[in-house]
């Protein structure tokens, strides 16, 4: 299987840190989706990435449904629970998390726009939406290691992946201060290959 991405997409990240914790072989293709000659369309109509093409040219695309494909593909490491109230719980934080992503996306591509272009109530309304998505991981974590249970899940792997995003465009948003205990996930999840092996690439 093929995975389309680029290197600096959070979405695509969390996609890359599945393939590794669950030891999944994969080709790479690097892809800048905003490119006027992009190849993204030719994956995936909406243009955007990550997309994983499969063995046979069937497109999967997005983040949420190609982590489902992959966490059935393989049994090593499941990161998404069988039991539904646990599975709801996980995929509740990774949509969290991944809401969190969009605003910062916004805002990071809405500030690239020329000065008189540029909206302050969008602005105004994403950082709101990230800031309050940041308290509400950080209460969901409270004083736990993980998210839930004893180990990592796709919980864990989303969250990772949006404070990583804000690290690298968001240099100045200081949620190591105002969420120690996201902080402390963000240390024990850049221990893993899987993480040290996806950090975005500008
Ligand atoms: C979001 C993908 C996305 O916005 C997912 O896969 O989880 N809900 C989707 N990707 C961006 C790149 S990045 O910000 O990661 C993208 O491809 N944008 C191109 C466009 O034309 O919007």
């Amino acid at each position: 299987m093929k995975l389309v991405t680029s290197l600096t997409s959070p979405y695509g990240r969390k996609v890359r840190v599945v393939l590794a914790e669950k030891k999944i072989p994969f080709q790479l293709q690097v892809e800048n989706p905003w490119a006027p000659d992009s190849a993204v369309p030719t994956y995936n109509p909406l243009g955007k990435v990550p997309v994983l093409v499969l063995e046979g040219g069937v497109s999967v695309f997005d983040s949420r449904v190609i982590v489902e494909y992959l966490d059935h593909a393989s049994p090593v490491s499941n990161l998404i629970p069988a039991e539904h109230k646990s599975r709801m719980a996980v995929r509740g934080i990774e949509a969290l998390s991944d809401g969190v992503t969009d605003a910062a996306v916004a805002l990071f591509l809405e500030r690239k726009r020329p000065a008189e272009q540029q909206s302050a109530d969008w602005l105004v309304l994403q950082e709101k939406t990230l800031f309050r998505g940041l308290e509400a991981l950080a209460e969901a974590l409270g004083e736990n290691t993980w998210f839930l249970g004893n180990g990592i899940t796709l919980a864990d792997v989303a969250c990772g992946c949006t404070l990583g995003y804000l690290d690298l465009r968001f240099p100045e948003i200081d949620w190591r201060t105002a969420h120690p205990n996201l902080a402390k996930l963000a240390d024990k999840l850049a221990t893993r290959a899987s993480f040290q092996d996806t950090v975005p690439v500008v």
